[in-house]
């Protein structure tokens, strides 16, 4: 247990441009906050089509690919670098919820949020190699910040 509160990983969560123009990256944002993750990266983006296929180059195969490069790049994206132990990046899928917003449980964003799988309203990495990789892919250096947090009185 004291080696994974260790391990420091990092995840890359997007807000899709859907939860852009409907208002909810405050909310998106505030869950990642609750929950404890330390961002260490923010910022609304207008992303390229180069870079849009780049971040989800696996799925270049499948037939929603290019419905998907038009949903990314449609509008402005909500990027965020997100820190925490060993399991941020699970731990923030589970925050996001199923794929299919239909599957996703209550209180997950997708599942409190959105109903079409093409709308889902935001991403979060898969592994931790994709959090590095993704987390490097969208931001530059210099946009990220080191930070440590002030402990609360609560947790003195
Ligand atoms: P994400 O990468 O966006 O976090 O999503 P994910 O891992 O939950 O799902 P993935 O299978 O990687 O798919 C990436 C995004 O493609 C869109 N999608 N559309 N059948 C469809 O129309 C379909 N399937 C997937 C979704 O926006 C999904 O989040």
């Amino acid at each position: 247990l004291i080696a994974s509160l260790e391990q420091v990983d990092q995840t890359y969560i997007m807000v899709k441009p859907d939860g852009v123009q409907r208002g909810v990256v405050g909310d998106i944002i505030s869950r990642f906050e609750k929950k404890g993750f330390k961002l260490t990266g923010l910022k609304l983006y207008q992303c390229s089509k180069d870079l849009a296929e780049e971040h989800y180059k696996d799925l270049k195969l499948k037939s929603f690919f290019p419905k998907l490069i038009d949903y990314i790049t449609s509008g402005p994206v909500v990027c965020m670098a997100w820190e925490g132990c060993f399991g941020v990046v699970a731990s923030a899928r589970k925050l996001i919820g199923a794929t299919d917003p239909l599957q996703a449980g209550p209180d997950t964003i997708r599942g409190d949020l959105a109903v079409p799988t093409g709308r889902n309203i935001v991403h979060g990495s898969d592994s931790p190699e994709n959090g590095k990789r993704e987390i490097a892919l969208w931001f530059k250096e210099g946009e990220l910040c080191e930070w440590t947090p002030v402990l609360t009185p609560w947790l003195r």
